[in-house]
């Protein structure tokens, strides 16, 4: 383990893989440069949706998105994003991920991976934005850094649960009583170390953290939290910050990221471009963070 800031390492690299040929240490090999650059960039592939499923599978465990709106037709494994009508019909969710967060950090137990495999790319306004949150934690000025150490965030999908079809004419009242019933709220670590790379990574996003409490389980300032999210680059409404990153991507790349150092956000298209992207995502064989679920 190395407890080093990763400083001098770019993010994102690309590789040439057979993701479905290749012996098991080139998918360990694989591993180890996304925990280290971050995301990886497979270049020209050219998967079946069931092949897609087979290679989160060879990474790990894969989950399945807890709410069925999300699902492929046929491989409930791949969550599909796309404003792209197939015979008349929506499949999958438009309009996802416009917010910078971590996936599924609203659950006890989010997975270290995420895989997006895009079908249909938009010509203009491609790619999605990435903050890493290590780098962005060493940036943290002093003070903020000992305001939040031992400290724990409170995350839920709340503000950015989708409307689902069959919630029309339903009372919002109960809408919000169900979000809560299936996805009450989870405190992770506000800070916590990869557990590969030991580096410390901050654990918060706009979208889901909505509290920081004390390490006796005291709600801290609005403020701080606020504080946090403006100082790494979460709250700049232009994009500019000199931590946001921009992965554009191609046709046939099928990208890997460590979804516990990257906060993303789907970039916002000023024109309405059809865009379609097919994600499997995967627990690895690591515990997200040491200890999970057992405080
Ligand atoms: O519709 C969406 O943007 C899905 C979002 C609420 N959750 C994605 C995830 O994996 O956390
Ligand atoms: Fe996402």
């Amino acid at each position: 383990m190395t407890t080093a800031p990763q400083t001098d390492v770019a993010m994102g690299m690309t590789l040439e893989l057979d993701v479905l040929a290749a012996p098991d240490t080139e998918l360990a090999a694989l591993k180890k440069k996304v925990y280290e650059h971050k995301i990886v960039i497979l270049k020209g592939q050219h998967l079946s949706p069931a092949e897609f499923v087979t290679f989160g599978q060879r990474l790990g465990e894969v989950e399945t998105y807890y709410q069925p709106m999300y699902h492929h037709p046929e491989h409930k494994e791949i969550f599909v994003s796309s404003n792209v009508k197939q015979e008349g019909q929506q499949v999958g969710v438009p309009q996802t991920g416009k917010f910078w967060h971590h996936d599924y950090s609203f659950m006890a137990r989010p997975f270290g991976l995420t895989l997006i495999y895009p079908q249909v790319v938009p010509r203009e306004n491609r790619g999605t934005y990435f903050i890493d949150m290590g780098k962005a934690y060493q940036k943290l000025p002093r003070e903020v850094k000992n305001a939040i150490e031992g400290t724990r965030s409170v995350n839920s999908v709340r503000r950015y649960f989708k409307i689902r079809p069959n919630d029309v004419y339903r009372p919002i009242t109960d809408v919000l009583a169900e979000i809560e019933d299936h996805t009450p709220a989870v405190i992770h670590p506000t800070v916590f170390p990869h557990p590969v790379t030991g580096e410390p990574l901050l654990y918060v996003s706009e979208a889901f953290t909505y509290e920081l409490r004390d390490a006796d389980d005291h709600p801290l300032p609005d403020s701080l939290l606020r504080e946090v999210l403006a100082a790494v680059g979460q709250t700049d409404p232009t994009f500019q910050h000199e931590n946001i990153h921009l992965q554009t991507f191609d046709k046939g790349d099928l990208l890997v990221w460590d979804n516990r150092s990257l906060v993303h956000c789907a970039r916002h298209t000023l024109k309405p471009e059809p865009t379609v992207s097919h994600r499997v995502t995967v627990h690895d064989e690591y515990e997200f963070y040491a200890g999970i679920g057992t405080q």
